[in-house]
């Protein structure tokens, strides 16, 4: 509207017959003497994938600004939701300025940096996938917010490996997920594990699970010197006393499942020989 007035002021002068000069000058004088016109527009935009940050510039938010030079306070905003900012129009020459107010929606849109736990082979003593406290424990940051929901969900039987997907989310929903192997190996560690557990389900008493446990330390004492078939001797001893004991203090089924893994350990026990070597 503005700019109409000028030329119609422009066409109004020539038309009048009087100098080109001289009204063209009156002309500009009153363009130069106009006020400026500070227009704004509300924005949404996207936060920066390392800091979070939107730079602005001022013509993000700048709807139609008139009459100087623009800038946009503050220049920086930081975190996803909604800011106000304010855009200036200034005419230094005419020492005159204008403001209006604008919104910028900052929005996350980058998932967190997920960092997951080693794959890792150990013993899965009591049937059910191992604890994060023993197989390890995925972290995660992000570029606008650290409280983010570290989660995994585990698959596993028919073979002993556990695929466990771990999964951050930030609080504005975005998700990067990875995946850990978890190989559950028969272990002596895990065979002592398993007869804890059955002391504690009362499934054995203290006395059984002593002398069971004292032939797990005597195979593992063997096996670290690598007297392999010493050790393998003393599981048998092992096995034998769950035998002993099967369908009376020990339920069949649970004593077939400790034997089978007791086998295993010996079974892996056995690969540690020096090739050709035997029992
Ligand atoms: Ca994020």
């Amino acid at each position: 509207m503005k700019r109409f007035i000028w030329i119609a002021a422009l066409v109004a002068a020539f038309g009048c017959g009087d100098t080109g000069e001289a009204e063209i000058s009156n002309s500009v004088s009153a363009l130069v003497g106009e006020p400026v016109d500070a227009v704004c527009q509300d924005v949404t935009l996207d936060a920066d994938q390392s800091n979070c940050q939107v730079v602005l510039m001022p013509s993000d938010v700048d709807g139609g600004s008139f009459g100087g030079t623009l800038t946009v306070t503050p220049g920086t905003v930081e975190g996803p939701g909604e800011w106000t900012v304010y855009l200036t129009v200034t005419d230094e020459i005419e020492n005159q300025e204008d403001t209006c107010e604008a919104s910028v929606t900052v929005n996350d849109v980058t998932p967190p940096v997920l960092t997951i736990p080693f794959d890792v082979t150990l013993a899965c003593p009591d049937g059910s996938p191992p604890d994060p406290n023993d197989s390890g424990f995925a972290s995660a940051t992000d570029n606008c917010d650290d409280n983010l929901v570290i989660y995994y969900t585990d698959t596993w039987p028919p073979e002993l490996i556990v695929s466990r997907v771990w999964g951050a989310t930030d609080p504005s929903g975005n998700t990067t997920t990875g995946l850990q192997t978890i190989t559950c190996g028969a272990t002596t560690e895990g065979l002592s594990g398993i007869v804890d557990d059955l002391l504690d389900q009362e499934v054995i008493d203290s006395t059984q699970a002593n002398a069971l446990n004292q032939k797990v330390a005597n195979a593992e004492k063997s096996a670290s010197k690598e007297h392999i078939c010493a050790a393998v001797n003393q599981l048998e001893a092992f096995i034998n006393q769950i035998e002993a004991q099967a369908g009376m203090k020990v339920e069949a089924e649970t004593a077939a499942d400790l034997i089978a893994y007791t086998m295993s350990v010996i079974e892996a026990l056995l690969n540690d020989l020096p090739e050709g070597g035997s029992c």
